[in-house]
């Protein structure tokens, strides 16, 4: 049951796609109080209530204790005091006694107090008094998810090659250096499916250009990493550099597609390139315009791409670096006081990203001219859509490879995301296991996290946990910072347990592909929390370092530095599967409860649920090479069981069809339990 309230006059967001209509009378479940002219929604919360939700956001997946501030920030800095990320998305559902979902679709800024100034209280303040509420009831946590998710629309499907390991980083500087990577891997038997080009295949960072120095034949190049079974996904910033003869540029600035200054001029921002505009997403002309300018590269054989700098990130203005020059030259040396000696250093990095910037620039909704900062949210999304709608238009029956850094609800049916710039740190690891659900609630499906760790330098074993993790999730890719220590998995001397560590994603990677084809085609989630699994568990509820990945697995990374292991909850029996490599498995039937599981370095555990069964394919070096006509299936179960696989040629949209469901089932066969699958079944492991 959803409930929809108007307040004022919203600027239309395009998050939500159901029709459904205002509802009569006061909110429920809230409050609503005025304070000094703003419109505030209360929530007082039981003492056990859990609080999910807010997408990609700081913290635990309960939100409970902290402030967030909904509005897309280029926060590398990714320090537990930090308020706001890459992404928006204010969606929560408050569980315990009862259930109650939230979503408050405005276009800026919206803060949520959940529990933090009160213990009890949760506290929703949008920035501005138009804005729409959506209240969702349901009998669950889960149910009203799904109600949610269904109420947005479904969510972008990557190609399967998405699905493979892809390996980037910031300063790959020439085809050369790609080419090495590849060998590298290729050499050591470490499965790749894609490298990324970062912001150097560019000619003088501007969009839509290759560096012909660099990369003298794009096309050629493509077509020969594609016989290697790797595919190039190259970086589009939002920044159009300011440079007269640059078609981009000169396009942009005669048929007006910039956002303007109060006196009509195109606003500049140094970036990337030097001085840019930047499209205004939140026109249509615009979003056609930009997003008609993929082509080019989709013309050359690229099949995916990465959308970055949408917040829209900026170093500075000059009107900020005026600012800041003319404070300087007031500056007093002899000043004793104290507040003065952080204020300087404040106003100094305080030229990247400024509120008064935001509130200084100008967007064309095609015909209503509104300030940047009442739509900063939707800037990111709409670049997203920009890219996703053009898609659709010149490859209407193949799929692209996808994700941005900002973003917004709504825009997960264009696109994925990944999590922008995290740093190598253990506390990292484990905020990319908390996000994961609170991602698939808000509809981002096709996710990750730079794994390794963006900044800082990465250290061995922090990679190899990090990617024991990271064999789960849909986006699995090492990205690293330029000037960061090399973290390519060969960059560690001995890659054996690389090699192993990855093989395992690709055996695995018919069933995840599998769970997370289905999650996106029934608006479901493909990482659940415990609790949404086994609702009525009172100790599952407070697990959050586990996860549900599809209906068969619970996961359970170790996330911390010299563990040999860590402890694990059942919420019921289970059977446990350490990985060494794809075809190296240690297995154990454990009870309900609590226990401590060893898993060194290098490896993984799972655990595979009761009466539930995995399919694992033989690992390969790309996934084009995947052999998926045989399968080895591990199950735990004294009974009949079924599973249905959902295979596709990876790459059309006839996500419908009937014929993409392939069945397995463990049938009692002569008194024998047997596995029947219209699949060759090598090996069937019973437990
Ligand atoms: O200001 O393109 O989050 O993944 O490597 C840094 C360079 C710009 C930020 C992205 C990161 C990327 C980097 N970019």
């Amino acid at each position: 049951m959803i409930k929809k309230y108007v307040y004022g006059t919203p600027i239309p967001t395009g998050a939500v796609v159901e029709d459904i209509e205002a509802a009569e009378g006061g909110i429920q479940y809230f409050t609503e109080l005025e304070m000094n002219g703003k419109i505030i929604l209360n929530y007082a919360m039981e003492n056990d209530d859990i609080v999910y939700g807010l997408g990609e956001a700081n913290h635990g997946m309960n939100k409970r204790g902290a402030i967030y501030r909904s509005f897309c920030s280029d926060e590398p800095n990714q320090t537990e005091d930090k308020q706001s990320l890459y992404g928006a998305h204010n969606f929560l559902v408050i569980t315990g006694i009862i259930s109650v979902g939230i979503f408050v679709d405005c276009a800026s800024q919206v803060t949520f107090d959940i529990g933090y100034k009160a213990l009890n209280m949760l506290n929703i303040e949008p920035s501005c008094n138009d804005f729409t509420v959506y209240i969702i009831e349901g009998k669950s946590a889960y149910d009203i998810v799904k109600q949610f998710r269904k109420m947005i629309g479904r969510s972008y499907i990557a190609p399967r090659w998405a699905f493979g390991y892809q390996q980037s980083r910031w300063s790959y500087m020439n085809e050369d250096e790609i080419r090495t990577v590849v060998k590298n891997h290729r050499d050591n038997g470490i499965p790749l499916d894609a490298v990324y080009l970062d912001i150097d295949y560019m000619d003088g960072y501007k969009d839509f250009t290759v560096s012909e120095e660099r990369f003298p034949d794009l096309p050629g190049f493509v077509q020969e990493m594609k016989a290697q079974g790797v595919r190039l996904v190259p970086i589009i910033d939002a920044g159009v550099k300011i440079e007269p003869g640059y078609d981009i540029y000169e396009e942009g600035r005669q048929y007006q597609l910039f956002c303007k200054r109060a006196d009509g001029s195109d606003f500049v921002a140094g970036v990337w390139p030097g001085r840019t505009h930047f499209p205004d997403f939140m026109n249509s002309n615009a979003r056609m315009w930009f997003g008609s300018k993929y082509k080019t590269f989709i013309d050359a054989g690229i099949e995916g791409f990465w959308n970055d700098m949408n917040e829209p990130a900026m170093f500075f203005t000059e009107e900020g670096v005026n600012e800041v020059k003319e404070y300087l030259q007031n500056f007093d040396f002899n000043t004793n006081d104290p507040g003065k000696f952080f204020e300087i250093k404040d106003k100094l990095t305080g030229i990247s990203n400024r509120m008064k910037d935001y509130e200084s620039f100008f967007h064309n909704m095609d015909g209503t001219i509104v300030r940047h900062d009442q739509v900063h949210n939707l800037y990111g999304a709409n670049m997203t859509r920009a890219a996703g709608e053009a898609f659709q238009q010149f490859s209407p029956d193949k799929r692209m490879l996808l994700f941005s850094r900002a973003s917004y609800i709504g825009a997960h049916r264009y696109g994925g995301l990944w999590t922008g710039d995290n740093q190598s740190w253990w506390s990292h690891l484990l905020l990319n296991i908390k996000m994961m659900p609170s991602l698939n609630m808000c509809g981002f499906m096709y996710t990750g996290a730079d794994l390794g760790g963006f900044g800082c330098n990465c250290t061995r074993d922090l990679l190899m946990r990090w990617l024991g993790f990271g064999i789960f999730t849909p986006l699995m890719r090492n990205h690293s910072a330029l000037g960061t220590r090399k973290q390519e998995c060969y960059s560690f001397g001995d890659t054996e347990d690389f090699r192993s560590i990855i093989s395992i994603r690709y055996s695995l990677l018919p069933y995840l592909y599998s769970e997370y084809m289905k999650a996106c085609l029934n608006d479901d989630m493909m990482f659940k929390p415990l609790s949404f699994v086994y609702p009525s568990d009172n100790f599952a509820r407070t697990v959050e370092d586990q996860l549900i990945v599809g209906e068969s697995i619970m996961i359970a990374p170790v996330y911390e530095q010299n563990a040999v292991g860590r402890y694990v909850y059942l919420p019921e029996d289970m059977l446990l599967v350490v990985f060494k490599s794809s075809s190296v498995r240690r297995y154990q039937i454990m009870k309900k409860g609590m226990h401590y599981i060893q898993a060194d370095i290098n490896e993984v555990p799972l655990f595979v649920r009761k009466n539930k069964l995995l399919p694992l394919c033989r690992t390969a070096q790309c996934t084009d090479n995947l052999d998926t006509s045989m399968f080895e299936i591990i199950a735990y179960t004294d009974d009949n069981i079924e599973y249905m696989m959902y295979e596709d040629d990876g790459i059309s949209k006839n996500y419908d069809n009937p014929e993409n469901y392939v069945s397995f089932a463990i049938k009692d066969m002569d008194g024998i339990l047997g596995a029947v699958s219209p699949k060759t079944i090598v090996k069937l492991s019973l437990f």
